[in-house]
């Protein structure tokens, strides 16, 4: 039976081109088999078949213009499914998810309640303390029959009940200042506590070592012993028990660690026998090789850090990204499902960057239960206190229980459990709870008597708990986070738990250890250099076994090769898989797509006009087709898929949901529908460049992190690129990622009505700024193809450690084929080459260099000069200014270093050294842009560019303004070449009148 199949729904548009033909008469083709592809004056977008079957005719040619419910093919089918039916609908999968959540909720119902002891709290505030006491009685029996979830379905429904009577009273995010694990429901650690201990200590006393020693050496190197004498018991833990690393047979946990702590990592590294002495003492001293560089920078050691941390924000968001990407590849099969989980260590202070808690709101909606956050809540960060009046732990607990995370707080460690136990009036945990950081860590800068009178004294009750305490024993009265069982039972559950990111709120004490110069107090943070007194104390307070001459001489301790130490360290190392952390690769490189599969990007355009942005798109929609690079293409886009004319993306390769799409979609009749799956491959994130950025380094380093080689692409506004998450480029330049940025809708005068804040004029400047980021600003289609191959080959085949920064633009214009200069594309990866020349006259003569759209500006100018003024030019399409600076800056560097031997010729003098005439260059650009390249040849060279603010209004007008336009360039070049005296000066007077050229406006700077 022969069926018909027709143009479906596409949205606004009518009259769309037919571009490629896809299939031909006497094909078989399946259900969803792309057929014909249409462009609009926007958008490219593939037609698939609805029909299983055989094609019987294809209606249509290309160049054809077609509508909804034109006849495109004939088929004869075996099957017809309906449009109706290819919706995709998750609801089998719902269900089943639905059921495995009620199971997992059965689960914890029938968990055994945990009988507690009650307590009676003092409220001043209570007006009737005996109705309290009843309500707190039901509950208790509740818990004790029914369990904590009945318990907390009562509670739920009696603040409903009270809002609905209009009880509008907020409710609180916050839970007592105690552990959220009560004792008795701790999970024991394995461990040897004592040989654990012993370890802790050694490498608590060769972190501290290994900065006081540099700084004696070098004053100036700097370095940090307080964060990780904080830290030290939450990083072991983890070190001893539950950091599974990568091997053979597991893909390995991913550690984020603070960037301050990096001494301790050393340390333990040094006790494992992955570091040396030698390697200890270079510490910060990173320019011969082999030196430690001082926070996790995968860039200087690239075998050991995975993640840059030290920018504080960027940890956190780049683990919840990185945690997300994680199940991306997961639930598009392209990794296992081994229960690998993402911890990030965060300081308190930190936790104030926005990127901080910027993303915790996507972690919690994408269910992100292999993420744990542990955040070290010293209470410090740099000048004093985080919160000194007010309470940083319940502050977070708030944010992030509001946010939808599992909070688990570890505030007290184990010698507090008895004191909390007898406090039956309550108002011990009302002491803790009214107590504000700023008391708190006073009173560890202080003593154990001043802990009594002014914690404790507080009122009559809490002070008789501790009246058979010592000052000493109330000095011990340890915090959560260093206690390894706390510490222990709260990476235990947080493992466990399932459905939601954790985050562990650790209280410790900044400078733990440190003595009187260091613990606590409010210039811990830059405390390198411990004198003798300190180090003896260090030493004494953790028992390292070093005499005092050995104190004295500041030497590391590493016990024998085979004592219970060492032996214990490898142990657990083993056990868990091997070394954490490690950076290793073991990715396949992606095979690039055949040349010719850019080819129809080779070819003019003829009469059809086309952005840059339109040709990436349909480049995009073909390397889909190739079946090496199709499964890797990460594109990433932050809400602008149809600024971008990407929206035929949403059907062909579906928008990455977690949970598929639980809604028919309002435009789900239409061909560019909307459609979330869980196997989406786009990850189109929202109004979040950061998170849309984060994503992006995920994948630009899934390589080393997930051995799979990725092809992200991550497409944005070019304003909203480098300018507004510059941070986290320089960070993915750390990283070593590979991938593709594009900077869309580019130019300050290219894109026209947007105005000052989306007109971008310098990216390509900022870039530059990163090494290994390699930028073009490319303007015609087949630039674009090679550019893009190349990078391809260069980052996915050969593997080098670079990232793309390519610009492109939303202006239609038509794009002539490749020059047949067989040196052309070589050119455009080097930055420039030669379009065209005007030769007529043979007399006088300018070189011109265009980029981006300017360079139209530059041929039509040229045209201009050769017909109304007999000059004659060379028109240079400049595809890089940058990469031209950085082969000229190298030329440069070793003709100085090397008079003596033969001088290198950079590739900006190869192209322009021996040609004629001054040189002038424009770009839509700052004139910076095109300057990079002026002392790297010995001629009159001038720059004009985009410098100022951009405005709203037309490419015409704005051109005109920023004195880029073809008018200007003619009138400058007059002027250049009499300024150089090869033509009379009256041609540029002529010019300028002729163009209304105001002499008198001021530079665009000043408006
Ligand atoms: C973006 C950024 N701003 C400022 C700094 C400088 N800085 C380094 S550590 C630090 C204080 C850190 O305090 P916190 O996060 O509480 O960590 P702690 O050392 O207390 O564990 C500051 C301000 C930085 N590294 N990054
Ligand atoms: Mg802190």
């Amino acid at each position: 039976m022969s069926e018909k199949l027709l143009v479906p729904d596409i949205g606004e548009f009518e009259k769309v081109e037919v571009i490629e033909l896809l299939v031909k008469v006497g094909d078989k083709i399946n259900l969803n088999d792309a057929v014909v592809t249409i462009e609009s004056d926007k958008s490219s977008v593939e037609i698939p078949s609805t029909i299983s079957g055989t094609i019987d005719s294809v209606n249509v040619k290309v160049g054809d213009k077609v509508s909804k419910g034109d006849l495109l093919l004939n088929i004869s089918s075996s099957k017809k499914v309906s449009t109706e039916k290819i919706i995709p609908k998750d609801t089998e999968n719902i269900i089943k998810e639905a059921e495995i959540i009620l199971k997992n909720k059965k689960k914890i119902i029938q968990q055994k309640p945990v009988k507690k002891e009650q307590q009676i709290i003092v409220n001043e505030n209570d007006i009737d303390p005996l109705e309290t006491q009843d309500w707190i009685e039901s509950l208790s029996v509740v818990l004790e029959k029914d369990g904590n979830q009945r318990a907390h379905f009562l509670i739920k429904e009696l603040i409903n009940k009270a809002y609905k009577e209009g009880a509008n009273i907020p409710y609180t995010q916050n839970t007592p200042y105690i552990n959220t694990i009560p004792p008795e429901a701790e999970t024991k650690s394995t461990g040897d506590q004592n040989i654990e201990r012993r370890i802790r200590s050694l490498i608590r006393w060769n972190a501290a070592a290994m900065v006081v020693r540099a700084n004696k050496k070098f004053p100036e190197l700097g370095g940090h012993i307080g964060t990780f004498a904080s830290a030290a018991t939450l990083y072991d833990v983890g070190m001893n028990h539950f950091w599974r690393a990568k091997n053979n047979k597991f893909g390995g946990d991913l550690v984020y660690f603070q960037g301050h702590s990096a001494p301790g990592i050393y340390a333990r590294a040094f006790l494992e026998g992955r570091l040396n002495e030698k390697q200890l003492d270079s510490f910060r001293q990173e320019v011969k090789p082999g030196g430690l560089s001082s926070y996790p920078h995968p860039w200087l050691m690239p075998k050991f850090w995975q993640f840059p941390t030290v920018s504080m924000g960027l940890g956190p968001m780049l683990a919840i990204y990185q945690a997300r990407y994680m199940k991306y590849l997961i639930n598009r099969g392209l990794i296992k499902d081994e229960g690998r989980k993402v911890w990030a260590f965060l300081g308190d202070g930190e936790m104030d960057e926005p990127e901080s808690l910027g993303a915790i709101g996507l972690a919690a909606r994408e269910k992100l239960d292999n993420l744990i956050f542990v955040v070290n809540c010293n209470l410090q960060r740099l000048d004093g206190p985080v919160r000194g009046n007010g309470k940083i732990i319940q502050e977070l607990e708030g944010s992030f229980r509001g946010a939808g995370w599992n909070v688990i707080k570890v505030i007290w460690g184990s010698y507090w459990d008895s004191l909390i136990a007898n406090d039956k009036t309550g108002l011990l945990v009302k002491v803790m709870n009214e107590t504000v950081d700023g008391e708190y860590q006073a009173m560890k800068a202080r003593n154990g008597l001043y802990v009594r009178e002014n914690f404790f004294g507080k009122y009559p009750e809490t002070k008789e708990l501790v009246s058979s305490l010592s000052d000493k024993d109330i000095w011990r009265l340890n915090r959560g986070g260093h206690d390894p069982h706390k510490v222990y039972a709260a990476y235990d559950k947080a493992s466990k738990n399932q459905g939601s990111p954790t985050v562990i709120l650790a209280k410790t004490i900044k400078g733990y250890g440190m003595g009187k110069t260091g613990e606590s107090v409010n210039t811990t943070h830059q405390t390198k250099k411990l004198d003798v007194e300190d180090l003896l104390y260090y030493r004494d307070r953790f028992d390292v076994p070093l005499t005092d001459e050995q104190v004295k001489n500041i030497q590391y301790f590493k016990p024998e090769d085979n004592s219970s130490e060492i032996k214990y360290i490898k142990e657990r190392r083993i056990n868990l898989g091997g070394f954490i952390p490690e950076r290793t690769t073991y990715s396949k490189p992606i095979k690039v797509p055949p040349k010719n599969i850019f080819d129809f990007m080779k070819k003019s355009t003829g009469d059809k006009q086309m952005s840059t942005t339109m040709a990436l798109v349909r480049m995009l929609t073909n390397l889909l087709r190739d079946k090496n690079v199709a499964p890797k293409l990460v594109p990433i886009i932050p809400d602008e898929a149809r600024t971008f004319g990407m929206e035929g993306f949403f059907q062909k390769i579906g928008i990455y949901a977690h949970e598929g799409q639980k809604y028919e979609p309002e435009d789900s009749k239409q061909l560019s529908s909307y459609r979330e799956d869980k196997k989406g491959q786009v990850l189109e994130e929202g109004i979040n460049e950061a998170g849309a950025m984060s994503s992006w380094i995920a994948a630009a380093t899934s390589y080393t992190n997930h051995d799979i080689e990725m092809i992200p692409i991550y497409i944005f506004y070019s304003m909203f690129g480098f300018q507004r998450t510059g941070d986290l480029a320089w960070a993915a330049g750390d990283s070593q990622a590979r991938g593709f940025l594009i900077g869309a809708t580019a130019g300050r005068t290219t894109l026209a009505g947007e105005g000052l804040q989306h007109q971008d004029g310098h990216s390509h400047l900022i870039a530059s700024t990163i090494p290994n980021c390699v930028s073009y600003d490319p303007t015609f289609h087949y630039e674009l193809a090679v550019i893009f191959r190349e990078g391809l080959r260069r980052m996915h085949e050969k593997n080098e450690n670079i990232f793309y920064y390519i610009t492109t633009m939303n202006e239609n214009y038509v794009h002539p084929a490749i020059p047949k200069d067989k040196n052309c594309e070589e050119g455009i990866l080097k930055g420039m080459y030669k379009i065209k020349e005007f030769n007529k006259f043979k007399k006088i003569k300018i070189q011109l260099l265009g980029s981006g759209t300017i360079l139209r500006e530059m041929l039509a100018g040229a045209e201009i000069l050769q017909n109304e003024y007999q000059i004659d030019s060379e028109i240079w399409s400049v595809t890089s200014f940058n990469e031209l600076r950085k082969d000229g800056m190298e030329a440069e560097r070793y003709n100085l270093l090397n008079q003596d031997k033969k001088q290198k010729v950079s590739y900006v003098e190869q192209c322009l050294g021996k040609t004629e005439g001054p040189i002038m260059a424009a770009s839509d650009y700052m004139r910076m842009n095109s300057d990079q390249i002026r002392p790297f040849i010995n001629k009159s060279f001038y720059s004009l560019g985009t410098d100022g603010y951009g405005r709203s209004d037309t490419r015409k007008n704005l051109r005109n303004f920023f004195e880029v336009d073809k008018e200007h360039i003619v009138a400058y070049g007059l002027s250049v070449l009499a300024k150089e005296q090869l033509i009379a000066t009256k041609y540029m007077k002529q010019a300028i009148k002729k163009y209304n050229i105001d002499i008198n406006k001021p530079m665009p700077t000043k408006l």
